[in-house]
């Protein structure tokens, strides 16, 4: 059957399972916005092209599926840039379809040309300009392909306008056969088989699980395993819900604002097994004193991040959850005691570490930004997804809501971008219309992609949003605190529009609480309230996140409260 580009770009979509995407629309891709009247794909019309892209980001990473979005050539291409970045750096499977100039014009400075493809190939896990109506169905099933695959990433799709309404004999596209790109999931056996004796002979053994865990969907078999072998578990920001928070076992987040206990666990242990992490540097502080007495054992499914930070003794490529699930069956055969001992020693100086140094904060008359997301744990039963903007909101969030569950945490851990918790509060709102949605926020953050708002409003999204309001940009004045003498350059914040206001202007709901008796109330208040809501809370303005690692310290060296 003859169809036009912009069908071909709709049948194909609908081909890949896609019921919604995120976008903006504009001339370039103007076909494709009347195409899509025609489907029963729903579209939501974002405020900024970021938002469409981090809410396009928010949906896959709660539904593990790849997120759509589009926009238009140019500005609105640019302004994905963001979103596209933020997406590839946390390895969330995306594809993204920017409308281009048509090719006649391309090099031409033709209007509202940009060269988007040569601009996000850095940060892009694969890119493509489609030149060849022909070409159109088979390069959109690849796109799917290569997201979804191996190590999950964003990739985008250049469509020039002419692409888009010339027509062509549609072709059902084959399966997709890459030579230069095939992902090996199946790990070496013998490589696990030397895990599980190294499991056997350790005196103090340590599991560190990464964003890895969630993307492989493994948070079973890693339970199995903590279990089984009573090892401890901590985990990276982008791991966090991949054990459950509430487990013995469980000894928080690592890093610059990882407990006290993770960050001794991981200097002291003799076995690291790193699990789908990437060894970023916010985790590891200084390289050379990084779990120095451990032996590690790094798994991943992307060969280039092993022995990319950190040297380890035993790397396995491959997938996180059929590595696991073989491991745990070898183990199975073993006699239980040898499998699971006591570790009496190992343990008892864990717990000596969790209790001893737990996270803290000092209750005042002040509300205290710790004592929100507390209660916020306390009343959503720690059943949210939480979604954060960047900064000390982020840290408080990670470090005080217990995350039962993958998929219920969704943070731009790699590329920390401020602007991201709201719109992807609102992909992942779509994707679960029925589950409590909150967006932990800064003032600062939040007034990034705050237009956004009327994407809620518009399509009775009810996302919620938790405002941290110190009226300052907190995480940069508490490096100026800690590391400049004081010196608060360019980190205040006093004006700000009123929050409360500002949600009424949109037509949501806004509640204020400015002492800590109130804090309860607003929670409740706001959560009961339908539709979107801001929630202000006016915080300590000069509250720390602690632990802190200075940046290229030893983990070891915490400040602590
Ligand atoms: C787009 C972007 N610009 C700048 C930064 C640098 N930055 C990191 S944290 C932070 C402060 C965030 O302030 P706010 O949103 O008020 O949150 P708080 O730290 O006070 O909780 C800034 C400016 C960033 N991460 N992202």
């Amino acid at each position: 059957m003859e169809m036009t580009g912009a069908q071909i770009v709709m049948k194909s979509l609908k081909d890949e399972g896609v019921d919604v995407i995120f976008g903006y629309p504009g001339g370039a891709v103007i076909d494709f916005y009347d195409e899509l009247t025609r489907t029963d794909i729903k579209h939501i019309l974002v405020r900024h092209e970021q938002g469409a892209v981090h809410a396009a980001d928010g949906f896959a990473r709660v539904t593990g599926d790849v997120g759509v979005c589009m926009v238009t050539s140019g500005p609105g291409a640019t302004n994905a840039v963001t979103g596209i970045a933020t997406a590839y750096m946390d390895s969330i499977p995306m594809v993204i379809i920017t409308g281009q100039v048509p090719t006649s014009l391309i090099g031409n400075d033709a209007f509202q040309e940009v060269d988007i493809v040569g601009i996000t190939r850095p940060c892009t896990k694969h890119n493509y300009l489609v030149k060849d109506v022909k070409k159109l169905a088979y390069i959109i099933k690849e796109a799917f392909h290569i997201a979804r695959t191996g190590r999950p990433g964003p990739v985008l799709i250049d469509i020039p306008k002419d692409i888009t309404n010339s027509r062509t004999e549609y072709e059902q596209p084959g399966e997709v056969s890459l030579r230069s790109y095939n992902p090996n999931y199946k790990p070496n056996m013998k490589q696990i088989s030397k895990i599980a004796s190294l499991i056997k002979n350790a005196k103090k053994p340590l599991i560190f699980s990464g964003g890895g865990i969630i993307l492989s969907d493994c948070s079973k078999e890693l339970t199995e395993l903590a279990r089984k072998t009573n090892i401890p578990v901590t985990s990276s920001l982008m791991g966090l819900g991949g054990f459950p928070g509430t487990d013995d076992l469980w000894l928080g987040m690592l890093g610059m604002h990882g407990t006290y206990c993770a960050n001794m666990a991981i200097s002291e242990c003799d076995l690291m097994l790193a699990l789908g992490v990437r060894f970023d540097d916010r985790v590891t502080g200084k390289v050379d004193a990084f779990a120095k007495n451990a032996t590690i054992v790094h798994v991943d499914i992307d060969p280039t991040s092993i022995h990319k930070n950190v040297p380890v003794q035993v790397p396995i490529v491959g997938d996180c959850k059929i590595t696991l699930s073989v491991l745990n069956e070898l183990l199975d055969q073993e006699k239980p005691e040898i499998i699971k001992p006591e570790r009496k020693e190992w343990l008892g100086q864990v717990s000596e570490w969790k209790t001893g140094t737990p996270l803290a904060y000092s209750q005042s008359d002040v509300i205290k930004p710790q004592y929100v997301v507390e209660k916020l744990y306390e009343l959503t039963k720690g059943e949210a997804i939480i979604t954060t903007e960047v900064g000390q909101n982020q840290m408080w969030a990670a470090q005080f809501y217990k995350f039962a569950t993958p998929n219920q945490w969704v943070t731009s851990g790699g590329l920390g971008t401020m602007g991201f918790g709201f719109p992807a509060a609102i992909g992942a709102q779509m994707a679960f219309p029925d589950k409590i949605v909150v967006d932990v926020a800064g003032d600062g953050s939040i007034q990034m992609n705050i237009q956004e708002m009327a994407t809620a409003v518009q399509y009775g999204l009810p996302v919620k949003i938790v405002i941290l309001n110190n009226r300052f940009l907190g995480m940069v004045r508490q490096w100026q605190e800690l590391f400049y003498k004081r010196n608060y350059s360019s980190t205040n914040m006093e004006h700000a529009p009123d929050f409360v206001k500002l949600a009424e202007a949109y037509g949501a709901a806004g509640f204020r609480a400015t002492k800590p008796s109130e804090v309860e109330e607003v929670l409740k208040k706001g959560l009961a309230t339908p539709g979107p809501v801001i929630m202000d809370f006016v915080v300590e303005r000069e509250e720390c996140v602690y632990p802190m690692v200075p940046a290229g310290a030893p983990i070891t060296n915490m400040l602590l409260v």
